[in-house]
C-alpha cells in the first residue's frame, strides 16, 4: 500500500518503466515501485490486470489514486505537474502541439511497430506468418526513425536543440530496443540524441537498472 500523497508506478525491469522512472526522477518525484516481474504470484498479476486490463506496465498511479495509463500520457502528466523541471512546452502554445505531436507519433508508431516486431503473433492468426509481421515491423520502424532524423538539426540533439524535453526521453526509450546499427546508417541524429540523453544522470541511473546485462 502506497503512502498517501505519494505516486505508486507499476514497472518492470526492460519496460517502457524504464522512462517513466527517469522522468520521475527529472521532476523530482520519486515513486514507490511495484515490481510487476514476469511470472509474477498469481494474486499480484490478478490485481494487477484489475488496475491495468491491458496487462501492461508502465502504469502510474496519482496521489489522488486516478490510474494513469499509456506512456504518453504518464510522461505529459509529470511534466506538466511540475512545470519547475522545464521538461515539456507550456500548454496551448504552437511548441506544445510540435513537442506533443512527435510524441504521439513515436507511440503511435514506433512503440506500437515494437511491439509488432516483439509479439509478432498477436498479430496475425496465422502463426506461420509471424515472420513476416516481425520484418515489415522493422521496415515500419527504420522509416519513421528516417523522418524523425529529418525532423532533427545541426542545433541539436534534442527536438528543442540543446533543451531537453519528455518527447526526448521517449525516443532514448525507443532506441534501446531499436537496432543501433540501423539507426547508426540510417537515423545518424536520433543515434546522437540518445547518446546524449543517456548522458543525463537520471536516464543513465535508469539505463543501468533496465537495460544493463
Ligand atoms: N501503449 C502502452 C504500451 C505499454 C506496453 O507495451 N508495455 C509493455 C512493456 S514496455 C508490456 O507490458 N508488454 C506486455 C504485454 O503486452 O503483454 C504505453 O505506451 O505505455
Amino acid at each position: 500500500m502506497a503512502a498517501p500523497g505519494r505516486y505508486t508506478l507499476y514497472t518492470r525491469k526492460g519496460t517502457a518503466g524504464a522512462a517513466i522512472e527517469a522522468a520521475a526522477a527529472e521532476c523530482g518525484v520519486e515513486p514507490d515501485l511495484i515490481d510487476i516481474p514476469v511470472g509474477c504470484p498469481r494474486d499480484k498479476w490478478e490485481a494487477f490486470c484489475r488496475i491495468n486490463p491491458r496487462k501492461q506496465v508502465p502504469v502510474l498511479i496519482h496521489p489522488d489514486g486516478t490510474t494513469i495509463t499509456e506512456s504518453t500520457a504518464i510522461l505529459t502528466h509529470l511534466a506538466d505537474s511540475h512545470p519547475q523541471a522545464g521538461l515539456i512546452p507550456a500548454p496551448g502554445s504552437s511548441a506544445r502541439a510540435f513537442h506533443d505531436r512527435w510524441l504521439a507519433f513515436f507511440q503511435a508508431n514506433v512503440y506500437e511497430a515494437l511491439l509488432r516486431e516483439n509479439f509478432s503473433t498477436r498479430y496475425t492468426t496465422n502463426p506461420d506468418h509471424a515472420p513476416e509481421v516481425r520484418q515489415s515491423a522493422l521496415d515500419f520502424i527504420a522509416r519513421h526513425y528516417v523522418i524523425y532524423d529529418q525532423v532533427l538539426t545541426d542545433d541539436g540533439p534534442f527536438l528543442f536543440g540543446q533543451r531537453f524535453q519528455m518527447v526526448d526521453i521517449m525516443v532514448w526509450l525507443l532506441v534501446w530496443w531499436s537496432d543501433r546499427d540501423r539507426l547508426a546508417r540510417e537515423a545518424p541524429r536520433v543515434l546522437h540524441l540518445w547518446h546524449e540523453a543517456g548522458r543525463r544522470p537520471h536516464l543513465a541511473a535508469a539505463a543501468q537498472r533496465h537495460f544493463a546485462d
